[in-house]
């Protein structure tokens, strides 16, 4: 049988090294593009233990000479198009450098499949941030988008040059609406990662405290290694459709903290409101405290997916609730020397 041959954008993230992970498992020949002046050693991969057995390509997806060399050389059966500045946070401070990478690099990449591998089937990252101030109570692939940050505008940008590619030259092109999916792999400044490795090291050092902003924001949060099955999935498909991926449960960023804390035996109290609330100790030491610079120009309040499409056409479902992902992240801590 023919090997098939994938390449993941982004490989050096999070979902790049469970992708990689899951389509070696699955026997495919997998290239990985990360930019020439890469920010980590690939620890993700080197975690897996599939560092070497990963073609690595060192090139820029913002320059579209480069995308149609490689898309042309190669012809994959599948492109995982993940590379994205993807932390919401930090898109008011470099919204070109993240309109570049999260959209205008989409087109390259989409403009070569068409000129040049018109075959090659591509999958979108997507994201639950398209829906920002949401039209609906649960989102579903039918809900109106109303991104409510740099980030999310410009991968709305990304997902209707998807559909338009689809449509207008009947590419396999889909796109997965991912809601928040974490793991001990999670970069550092996301906000379970956050939680997760501060209070980790305040068991050792009981004067750190874990700084904040808003807390009562809500989100849908699932696994990693649970999402890029359905990434997968979704470029087995005879036909290409986008798809929501999240659980249907929705907790806030204290519930988070809470769980946490829970799970590293921590007794705990909150108190006060507002920029004054605070979670103390049982000796009445600072645990976790707001600050006003982890608060964002535009928030999104709340996201809760509704997963039913993906459940009904995929056969997917997460396999790890919020629990067992917390143990995930605080177990893996507690075993960095
Ligand atoms: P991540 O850990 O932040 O990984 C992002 C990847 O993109 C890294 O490999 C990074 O490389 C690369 N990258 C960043 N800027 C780049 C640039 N200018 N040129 C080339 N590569 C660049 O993100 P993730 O959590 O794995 O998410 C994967 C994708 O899914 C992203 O597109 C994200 O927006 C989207 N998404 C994520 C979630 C989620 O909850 N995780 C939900 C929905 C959608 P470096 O290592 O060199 O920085
Ligand atoms: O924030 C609040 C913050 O940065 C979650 C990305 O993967 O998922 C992710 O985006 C919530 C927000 O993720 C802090 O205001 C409070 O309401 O972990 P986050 P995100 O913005 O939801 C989507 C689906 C993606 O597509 C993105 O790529 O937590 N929050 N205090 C905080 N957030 C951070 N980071 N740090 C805090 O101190």
């Amino acid at each position: 049988m023919k090997i098939k041959k994938a390449l993941i954008t982004g490989i050096s993230g999070q979902d790049g090294a469970y992708l990689a992970d899951l389509l070696l498992r699955k026997g495919y020949e997998v290239t990985g593009v990360e930019r020439r002046t890469a920010s980590n050693d690939n620890f993700r991969l080197k975690y897996f233990n599939i560092h070497e057995k990963i073609k690595l390509q060192k090139i820029d997806l913002c320059e579209h000479s480069q995308v149609t060399k490689l898309i042309q050389e190669e012809n994959f059966d599948e492109i995982y198009n993940l590379a994205a500045q993807s932390f919401v946070g930090s898109s008011w401070e470099n919204p070109i450098t993240t309109s570049n990478i999260n959209s205008i690099a989409v087109t390259n990449i989409l403009d070569s499949i068409h000129r040049f591998s018109s075959k090659t089937k591509f999958y979108q990252a997507s994201t639950s941030e398209m829906f920002g101030k949401i039209m609906e109570d649960r989102q579903s692939e039918l809900t109106p988008f109303y991104p409510r940050s740099p980030y999310g505008v410009s991968k709305l940008y990304s997902h209707w040059m998807c559909q338009n590619y689809r449509e207008s030259y009947g590419l396999f092109c889909c796109s997965g609406i991912l809601f928040n999916h974490e793991s001990p792999l999670r970069g550092n400044e996301f906000v379970t990662k956050k939680i997760v490795s501060t209070l980790c090291k305040r068991r050792k050092d009981p004067d750190i405290i874990l700084k904040l902003g808003n807390i009562d924001a809500k989100r849908d949060w699932g696994f990693a290694g649970d999402y890029v099955e359905a990434m997968y999935l979704m470029m087995q498909q005879s036909d290409p459709e986008d798809f929501v991926i999240g659980t249907g449960i929705t907790q806030s960023v204290r519930d988070f903290c809470n769980l946490t804390l829970d799970y590293l035996d921590i007794k705990y109290s909150w108190s006060g409101s507002g920029l004054d609330e605070k979670c103390l100790d049982a000796n009445g030491n600072i645990i976790i405290e707001i600050a006003e610079e982890f608060f964002r120009p535009a928030e999104v309040d709340i996201l809760l997916a509704n997963p039913e499409k993906a459940k009904l056409k995929l056969g997917w479902k997460p396999k790890t609730d919020i629990e067992d992902l917390v143990s995930k992240m605080v177990d893996y801590e507690l075993s960095l020397p």
